[in-house]
């Protein structure tokens, strides 16, 4: 690995030694044919239990909670550390190729949703749950849900990437993502200590996908970096997370997909 690279004029792709990224190529599309096996509920979701992947799963469990019954849903593991995401059947219902991925067959034709937060806005408008009737509730509710889908990135692809996964520590590369990371608790940490949800007094699907992110990351629990980022500093996020953590769906929901950490927690799939 060079310390001082200096691109060429043309990018070339090398692939990786090993790791996850190798599985990654510079183009989309499947890399084999194979179609997604479809079980008996209206719903069925492609996942696994990355933050990403629990957002929905933890919806589909508070809106079971709700006595939805329409909510039922096959949950269907895709290994992602496998190359799975890339199957023909995959990238039909997922042309960008990344878990989660959902396929409603409850009106005849199939619906298929990709992006997390495309699957929890279309959840929340299909069960009228999670989003507030309140006008300015609402908007809260979706500038938050899209603060996460954007700033999200710098968290996983910059900071986590840079500080746990590369294979050389770049100085610049992780000062930059970690400066960011710490800016975006700062952000949560002030909004939540007027606040006790992100949208204000109702829980909604804004903190279902901010949760699993920024909940782990201020518990410590990712790229083991609480101590590099002083997350007990963030005392008004470390309250809500703990609040949304203790809900009987957030726990459910969590499991949902899980192939790895103690064998008791975990659910390949789900019927
Ligand atoms: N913006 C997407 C991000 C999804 C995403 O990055 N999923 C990751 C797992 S957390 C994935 O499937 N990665 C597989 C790959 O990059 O090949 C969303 O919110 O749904």
């Amino acid at each position: 690995m060079e310390q001082n690279y200096q691109p060429p004029k043309i990018w070339k792709w090398e692939k990786a030694e090993g790791g996850f990224s190798n599985i990654n190529r510079p183009v989309s599309g499947a890399t084999h044919e194979k179609e997604l096996p479809i079980g008996k509920h209206p719903l069925q979701l492609y996942s696994m239990a990355t933050p990403n992947g629990v957002k929905v799963t933890i919806m589909l469990e508070e809106l079971l909670a709700k006595g939805h019954t329409d909510a039922e849903y096959d949950a269907w593991l895709i290994d992602i550390r496998e190359g799975q995401q890339f199957s023909s059947g995959f990238v039909k219902i997922n042309p960008n190729s990344k878990i989660p991925a959902l396929l409603d067959r409850s009106y005849g034709e199939e619906t298929r949703v990709f992006e997390s937060g495309s699957i929890l806005l279309y959840l929340a408008e299909k069960f009228q749950e999670f989003l507030p009737k309140d006008k300015s509730q609402r908007v809260e509710a979706l500038n938050w849900l899209f603060w996460q889908m954007g700033s999200g990135p710098f968290v996983g692809g910059g900071f986590g990437h840079f500080y746990a996964y590369a294979p050389l520590k770049i100085k610049y590369a992780i000062d930059r993502y970690a400066l960011e990371t710490k800016r975006q608790l700062d952000v949560l940490d002030n909004r939540l200590s007027i606040h006790q949800f992100l949208a204000g007094d109702e829980y909604t699907i804004a903190d279902m996908a901010v949760w699993p992110w920024y909940g782990a990351l201020v518990k410590g629990e990712l790229y083991e970096a609480g101590e590099f980022l002083q997350v007990q500093d963030y005392k008004h996020v470390i309250r809500w997370a703990g609040e949304i953590a203790g809900r009987a769906a957030v726990k459910k929901g969590s499991l949902v997909n899980k192939v790895w950490g103690e064998e008791a927690l975990q659910m390949k799939e789900r019927h």
